[in-house]
């Protein structure tokens, strides 16, 4: 079985996996430990991670990237309509409400729904580790951000299972790098100790994550997270275009906005400039050649200009530090703050976080791999399959949730908030009705101006089967709730009480609802004397993508396979004249008389013709044939015997220099 942590990312996805001498982020087949969250749909086939990055430019309106944000929205999301019109592809209003991706894929207007873009991805990464590890890849821990809520969860959840994967836990990004942190920690207090604070801080190109987690040996607690879920490095990306634009306006009279391709290259130029900004003071210049009509622009740009273009959103790095302070009420007691996330690598934010806390940020972890890792560390633990030393992670809710439900009381209806903010989690909880009727539970997040979206419904419960006492009482319903391992809450179960001999009269408490903690959710505790009640009928408010796959993931994996396959066969008929036009001139040229060297120059030159043009858009076997008719070809006009002779010495003398 294998042990794989995944950091989906924005914009960048990392997968690390447990190998007997640890945790190893691995390599794609670009030798690339980064797997772009890019995903391109084409006439003939998908292109996922850095090659969907390549087709950018040619194919842009099909090249689905930055969708992360898009799990569990709904389509009339303000976020989401804020997105649609940077976006170069187009997104769609599923039957759900929900956001789906409308792309041209098989030469067909296709719409795919948020999580089967993120399966397609998924399916990438998955595919990576089963190459890298030699066996197939089941089993893993994902990530997800600390603000993600319910709906956001159930959707990526989907994404999972759409991609054949088992995700063991969905975990926090800080979490994650909390738990990079803490497990090989050796000098960690003990359980009686007072524990060591460490404040974690992700930013990365779309967000910005605050934790701050309490270590004792073995185990580690989330205090308490904040967040500012638009805040990321793209916002940084966004101040240069939009310079930039003016400028190019200004100076050569072109409308850049007006052309998304041009807006495209424009952005990749301003992040690579972002990023060279980091290491470097002075001016530097950005070049685009033929840019726009013909036009070849030029700019110019130093780390004090960036930073007063981008003071807004600097501004904003303080009030999630201020934040996590605040509702873990410690100060002084921070043992280090340690950074991760691409975007922390922009000198001015290191400053403002270190200014904030007054101490120097701690880059100890490897800021684009410790989310991943962490995951992996996480698989391990979980997985049967693994030994690594036992550690304990309590995470927090991140929005407290509140039950209602309709009540015979003055106002007409019964609340009960069940989870409270930075509340631990996984933990259950039982509550404990006295009802005579079958009733409904609504769950909800009670604090809207906290969340990142207007939809505060988490979702619908119904308690059935519900009856009064023999005398005419209401009974006592024992209604369990949940936040699972992957932040997820249910109602998961419901009982009656039936009364037991020798109990007085069951008179009705004060309170129609009394909660009563359970703790972990592995500590099963079911009162002897209930009777479980069924069935509960729960609707999630988040609907999972009831949209049918428009194409059968099997079907699109074989279609890519074809097209990689043709790919293949067409690349081996170029390498081959490449590679005879080397030797030609090279190592059989003294076999080979002048006329014959002629003629096999005459062939690859049409070869090479050929393939630019009516050979461009071949089948696959179109290509295995002209590859042996060339080969036939070359035997013929050198002598086979010889040159099989040469070709033996020469790879005898290759196996003797290796
Ligand atoms: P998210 O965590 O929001 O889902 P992500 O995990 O994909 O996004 P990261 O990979 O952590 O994001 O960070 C990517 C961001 O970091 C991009 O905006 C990138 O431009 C920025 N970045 C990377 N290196 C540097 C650098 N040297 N200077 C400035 N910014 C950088
Ligand atoms: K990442
Ligand atoms: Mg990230």
């Amino acid at each position: 079985m294998s042990v794989v942590g995944i950091d989906v990312g924005f914009q960048n996805c990392y997968i690390a996996v447990a190998r007997s001498g640890g945790i190893e982020t691995i390599a794609n087949e670009y030798s690339d430990r980064c797997t772009p969250a890019w995903v391109s749909l084409a006439s003939k086939n998908r292109t996922i991670g850095n090659a969907a990055k390549g087709q950018i430019i040619t194919n842009f309106k099909n090249t689905v990237h930055g969708f992360k944000k898009f799990h569990g929205r709904a389509f009339d999301d303000p976020y989401v309509q804020g997105e649609k019109p940077k976006l170069p592809y187009s997104l769609h209003k599923l039957a759900s409400g929900n956001t789906g991706i409308k792309v041209r894929y098989l030469d067909e207007d296709k719409v795919f729904t948020i999580e089967q873009v993120t399966a397609m991805l998924l399916t990438k990464l998955k595919e990576t580790s089963e190459s890298s590890l030699k066996k197939p890849v089941v089993d893993c821990v994902i990530s997800v951000p600390s603000f993600f809520t319910d709906a956001e969860r159930r959707s990526v959840m989907d994404s999972t299972q759409i991609a054949g994967l088992n995700c063991l836990r969905l975990i926090n990004d800080t979490t994650a790098v909390a738990l990079a942190y803490g497990i090989y920690k050796q000098d960690l207090p003990t359980p009686d100790e007072k524990p060591r604070n460490v404040v974690f801080v992700d930013l990365g190109h779309s967000s910005f994550q605050v934790s701050i987690s309490a270590f004792n040996k073995g185990k580690l607690k989330v205090l308490a997270t904040a967040f500012d879920p638009y805040l990321g490095g793209r916002n940084f990306d966004e101040v240069l275009v939009e310079h930039f634009c003016e400028e190019f306006k200004a100076r050569y009279k072109l409308n850049v906005k007006e052309n998304p391709r041009a807006i495209l290259r424009l952005s990749q130029e301003c992040e690579k400039l972002k990023k060279l900004m980091s290491a470097n003071c002075s001016d530097l210049p950005i070049n685009i050649e033929c840019f726009m009509n013909d036009i070849d622009v030029t700019g110019k740009m130093n780390r004090v200009q960036f930073e007063e273009l981008c003071a807004p959103f600097l501004m904003r790095v303080e009030a999630p530090l201020k934040a996590v302070i605040e509702q873990s009420s410690i100060r002084d007691e921070i043992y280090a703050v340690e950074v991760v996330g691409g975007a922390t690598r922009i000198p001015s934010i290191k400053e403002r976080i270190s200014k904030f806390f007054g101490k120097d940020v701690s880059t100890t972890l490897n800021a684009d791999e410790a989310v991943a890792r962490g995951c992996a560390l996480q698989c391990a633990i979980l997985s049967p399959a693994f030994k690594v030393r036992e550690f304990s992670i309590t995470d927090v809710v991140p929005f407290p949730i509140t039950l209602r439900w309709k009540s015979p009381t003055e106002d007409g209806v019964g609340e009960c908030e069940v989870y409270s903010k930075n509340h631990a989690a996984p933990f259950s909880k039982v509550i404990t009705f006295h009802k005579d009727e079958p009733f409904d539970l609504e769950a909800f997040y009670s604090l809207p101006q906290e969340l990142p979206y207007p939809d505060i419904r988490i979702g619908h419960f119904s308690v059935q089967n519900v009856v009064p006492q023999p005398d005419g009482n209401s009974s006592k319903v024992k209604v369990k709730v949940l936040i699972n391992v992957h932040g997820i809450f249910s109602v998961s179960s419901a009982s009656l009480i039936e009364k037991q001999k020798g109990e007085g009269e069951d008179v009705q408490m004060d309170m129609e609802a009394t909660v009563q903690n359970e703790g972990r959710p592995e500590d099963q505790l079911m009162a002897c004397e209930s009777v479980l009640l069924c069935p509960l009928l729960h609707v999630s408010h988040f609907v999972s993508s009831s949209l049918p796959l428009c194409v059968p993931q099997g079907q699109m994996i074989v279609q890519d396979k074809l097209e990689k396959e043709r790919n293949d066969a067409k690349n081996a008929v170029e390498e081959y004249v490449y590679d005879l036009r080397d030797k030609l001139c090279g190592i059989y040229e003294k076999y080979t008389t002048e006329e014959d060297s002629n003629r096999l120059t005459l062939m690859l030159e049409d070869t090479e013709n050929w393939l630019y043009e009516e050979g461009e858009d071949q089948d696959k076997q179109v290509y295995v044939d002209k590859l042996e008719d060339l080969k036939d070809e070359r035997y013929q006009h050198l002598n086979a015997e010889e040159m099989r002779n040469m070709e033996k010495c020469l790879n005898e003398s290759m196996a003797w220099i290796n």
